[in-house]
């Protein structure tokens, strides 16, 4: 057994005299393998921006991979305390960082350690930018100060731009008047057109969900945390509340300058049409290549890369822009795209773009010596089958000049959906506001970043069965449907208010079981929605009042598809009033402006979708032979 030696025979160690804490202390230095500067780079109006420059060790030569942000430079230049320079930048960088790549955040005018006035997505200079600077000119002299030797003795001379969303409206503002050392880019889900699909509205239905961004962004150079509002279920608080304008009433966003732009331009008016990217860019289409990518479900900018694209295919310029959509969520091009939401794809879709199709382009123009590599006309993963498709021409069926036509699946009676008419008729529901269809089940916090970024994949059940969805389906297939292009929504319908919105979603839905995940059996997959402001059905620009009981024609493109419907599952369209909080309700009834809607503006309305004859409402699905 043991004993314990008598107390006072013990060896006791001295006793400490004095605190733990020492007087002077300081962490050894650690050998990192990079140098970060922080320089203040001067702009032609003598505005200075702050700018991080991350540089390798001991590099000599080494190209530019530059990102112009909004969101704080320091912190996209520190993805975690590392000597490593790896775990330094963010995750998206890998490749650069073992190419030995310089890396540049740079915080644009105004915002963070940037001098100057910040302007939301500020316009060109011209009528919407009374200036003499905007972002093509900052990219312009901060890509002439960086490759200056005399200013940064590591460079070789040459610069790629890349970044997602505003990050991404930054590089295609670069490209409207490019440096001759930016030899390559990559907008990634760019913010293009904020009024037609981006950011800001889809179709004139505004992003409630956007709003807080506003707030922090805009009312304060070095952002700040949203304010509490009181709620969790954002569905309620907006709900009780009533307009945007009146939300933004009470939350004091009313007095942000932005947001005032924003209420005086409701419709698509020159304010919008003025900083569309995508026209901007078709009118000066630049020779740098470029690899325009987007996430086919990206929750917050599903319009502007793919638009762009097809505006400079439009102009011949197809030589040196390149197409990407993968199977992701806004921004996920960046990170992990192994999957999203309940649905897994075929490895690190983002990792293995980035390894795969943007290094390699990027670098052949960067690096000498590096292998020439073209990358395929479109790349975009089809989301059926579980694999990409290179593909040579995009969009394989469109309204004209593709190998195949758009072919309409119409609504039938009874809930039906198939390629024939059917006979005419009519289905009703009540709309109404004080009830909007919520986008996702309640409780909506549209501060849960997790649901936000998956909301697009989410099982379209949570809705189906409501007395205000309309579900309409085909048998299950018999042999797979390849859809591969824009659908196009044409619905033919008349209300008995005088305003009112439409959402339409194509869905595929799973075979009852599905023995692979058995959750999924039957379950709803929208693999395209957007929703569309009825008073703009004959002009963006000019709203008009929706004669009360008249049929009337909505037409609007939906968000781009590459999926095969497989064998055993089915195709559904579903169509709503109202996708909310994430969209603001229309009151149906026609107001001048909805921002400044009164409570008792909003009313129920019973809406009736057309079927069949000379009003069979429809959607025009790119539809391709299935390959195998
Ligand atoms: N989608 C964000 C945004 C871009 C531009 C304006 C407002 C918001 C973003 O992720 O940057």
């Amino acid at each position: 057994a043991l004993t314990a030696a008598p107390l006072a025979a013990q060896q006791v160690s001295a006793p400490q005299v004095g605190g733990d804490i020492p007087a002077n202390f300081a962490y050894p230095t650690q050998a990192d393998d990079y140098i970060k500067r922080d320089v203040m780079i001067p702009m032609r109006d003598g505005v200075k921006l702050h700018t991080v420059i991350v540089i390798p060790k001991g590099a000599t030569n080494a190209p530019i991979l530059l990102t112009r942000t909004p969101y704080n430079a320091s912190a996209r230049a520190q993805r975690m305390a590392s000597p490593n320079m790896v775990s330094v930048l963010p995750q998206g960088d890998e490749p650069f960082v073992r190419a030995g790549y310089i890396r540049v955040f740079q915080d644009i005018r105004g915002k963070y350690g940037s001098e100057g006035d910040y302007v939301v997505t500020r316009p060109v200079i011209g009528p919407l930018n009374p200036t003499k600077v905007d972002h093509t000119t900052d990219a312009w002299d901060t890509i002439d100060w960086l490759v200056n030797k005399a200013n940064l003795p590591e460079t070789n001379g040459r610069v790629g731009m890349l970044g997602s969303s505003y990050e991404g409206l930054t590089v295609v503002m670069a490209l409207l008047h490019p440096h001759p050392a930016l030899k390559v880019a990559a907008p990634e889900s760019p913010m293009i057109d904020g009024w037609m699909g981006d950011d800001w509205f889809h179709y004139g239905a505004f992003r409630l969900a956007n709003i807080g961004w506003l707030g922090s962004q805009t009312g304060f150079k070095g952002g700040a945390p949203e304010p509490a509002s009181g709620f969790y279920d954002d569905y309620d608080q907006f709900r009780r509340i009533g307009s945007a304008g009146a939300w933004a009433e009470k939350s004091g966003y009313a007095a942000l300058p932005f947001w005032q732009r924003m209420v005086a331009h409701p419709a698509y008016d020159e304010f919008w049409q003025g900083q569309a990217l995508d026209k901007l860019i078709a009118a000066n289409p630049s020779d740098v290549p470029t690899m325009w990518e987007q996430g086919l479900w990206d929750q917050e900018d599903m319009y502007g890369a793919i638009h762009t694209w097809e505006a400079l295919k439009a102009k011949g310029k197809l030589g040196s822009n390149f197409l990407v959509m993968g199977p992701w969520r806004h921004s996920q091009a960046n990170y992990d795209g192994s999957s999203l939401g309940d649905f897994k794809w075929n490895g690190d879709t983002a990792t293995e773009w980035r390894e795969k199709y943007l290094f390699p382009f990027f670098d052949q123009y960067l690096r000498d010596g590096r292998p020439a590599f073209t990358p395929p006309q479109a790349l975009i993963y089809n989301s059926g089958e579980n694999h990409w498709d290179s593909l040579a021409q995009w969009p394989l069926a469109c309204e004209t000049g593709c190998a195949a036509p758009l072919k309409p699946i119409y609504l039938e009676a009874d809930g039906g959906l198939g390629f024939d008419k059917g006979g005419a008729g009519g289905d009703s529901y009540v709309s109404d506001p004080a009830k909007p269809v919520p986008h996702l089940p309640r409780p909506v916090n549209l501060g849960d970043g997790d649901r936000w970024k998956s909301w697009l994949v989410q099982d379209q059940r949570a809705v189906d069965g409501r007395p205000d969805v309309m579900t309409y389906q085909t048998a299950p297939l018999t042999a797979p449907v390849r859809v591969s292009g824009a659908p196009i929504a044409e619905l033919f319908a008349k209300t008995t208010g005088t305003d009112g919105d439409f959402v339409v979603k194509v869905i595929d839905v799973y075979p009852d079981e599905y023995a692979n995940d058995p959750r999924k059996g039957g379950y709803q997959l929208a693999i395209s929605l957007d929703i569309f402001r009825g008073r703009y059905r004959e002009s963006f620009a000019h709203p008009s009042a929706i004669p009360a009981n008249k049929v009337q024609r909505y037409r609007f493109r939906l968000p781009t598809v590459n999926h095969v419907f497989q064998p055993g599952h089915r195709i559904m369209v579903q169509v709503q009033s109202s996708l909310f909080p994430l969209y603001d309700r229309n009151p149906q009834k026609f107001v001048p402006n909805i921002f400044l809607a009164k409570q008792a503006d909003y009313q129920k309305a019973t809406v009736t979708l057309m079927r069949g004859g000379a009003a069979a409402s429809a959607v025009w699905l790119p539809v391709v032979p299935a390959e195998k």
